[in-house]
């Protein structure tokens, strides 16, 4: 039977995900788009041929014709969204950050707790990348020995807006890596951080972390919001028998006039496309199943990268290591 979704948030992400149900998910169908911009969910709804629109999240939440959700609205409505969904008992798929407000993860989690079963999927995507997904193989079969290091950066062509600022490179962008790395070493980080060297121009200028883990390994985060060159995104995992890093992707190389060249994506979306379409099917097989996928994150993951995005902004704004400290783990989650 197909799954009925809706999608809150008509935005650059709610946007290319109703793309993706509408053109690459055949076992969903789209219900309904929804945002406080009438005129925005229109535009999305006739593009990818939902049957509704709404600019009431809660009212499209409580809809018997709407089986399951993709939070994609502004980060700060998605712990809300994502508990009133908890309560009426529909699963969703929630973008990152679940918050930026730890206690907001937390209260969303108790609520999961209370139902019995999770019901919040987040959007930590890069968890489906190949390359990530080659990376957490190869130290798992061995390859590499003991993990001792992981280097990574992430670099933007530009920041989405004039209001983005260094701390939000960590509660924002950081996200990803705080996860990803987390996913592929299986550790949780005891301190961070974080330096920002000056620009010559008024554009914010990259955020360097460095990040200790539970098991004494290092952690090293480049997030530079306004790269210009492209959207280059690659880590590399050092070990004490081995290391592996992941290659730009490029689908050619183009060899003319004495030069050889291959492209940039210009954002996320064209360059975790794959990624985006097997997370989007997982969640399809987690409300259909109603089996958490092993591979996804959960609240906990979400209330995890919020601690540490936390201690990372007062590093940022004190210039000293911060220690990360998190709530015991419950077993609900283990
Ligand atoms: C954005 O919100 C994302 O989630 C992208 O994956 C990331 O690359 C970008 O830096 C964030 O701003």
């Amino acid at each position: 039977m197909s799954i009925r979704l809706a999608v809150i948030g008509a935005g650059l992400m709610g946007a290319d995900h109703a793309q993706i149900i509408a053109e690459e998910l055949p076992n969903a169908t789209l219900e309904v788009i929804c945002d406080m911009d009438e005129t925005r969910a229109r535009s999305v709804a006739d593009r990818c041929g939902a049957r509704d629109i709404s600019t009431d999240p809660a009212a499209v939440i409580a809809r018997a014709d709407v089986d399951a959700l993709v939070i994609a609205s502004p980060d700060f409505t998605h712990a809300p969204l994502s508990l009133r969904a908890t309560q009426a008992g529909k699963p969703v798929l929630c973008e990152k950050p679940l918050s930026q407000d730890v206690a907001e993860c937390l209260a969303v989690m108790e609520a999961e707790i209370t139902a019995g079963h999770r019901h919040v999927m987040l959007g930590f995507m890069r968890r489906y990348d190949q390359s990530y997904i080659e990376m957490r193989d190869a130290l798992t079969q061995g390859a590499l020995g003991r993990a001792l290091m992981m280097h990574n950066f992430h670099r933007n062509v530009e920041t989405p807006n004039a209001e983005f600022t260094g701390a939000m490179a960590i509660t924002n962008s950081a996200p990803h890596e705080f996860d990803v790395v987390r996913h592929v070493l299986g550790c949780e980080y005891t301190s961070i951080s974080a330096y920002q060297p000056r620009r010559s121009d008024d554009v914010v200028a990259p955020v360097i972390m460095v990040l200790e883990t539970d098991d004494d390994q290092l952690v090293t985060i480049e997030i530079n919001n306004n790269a210009a060159y492209g959207y280059d995104v690659r880590a590399e995992l050092v070990g004490e028998t081995g290391s592996i890093t992941m290659a730009p992707i490029a689908y050619t190389r183009l060899d003319a006039g004495l030069q050889a060249a291959t492209r940039y994506e210009s954002d996320w979306r064209g360059r975790y496309h794959e990624a985006y379409l097997r997370q989007n099917r997982d969640f399809l097989t987690f409300v259909d199943s109603g089996q958490f996928p092993s591979r996804a994150a959960d609240c906990w993951d979400g209330y995890a990268a919020a601690v540490v995005a936390m201690a990372g902004t007062r590093a940022l704004a004190e210039g000293c290591k911060h220690p990360v400290t998190m709530a015991p783990k419950p077993e609900f989650y283990k």
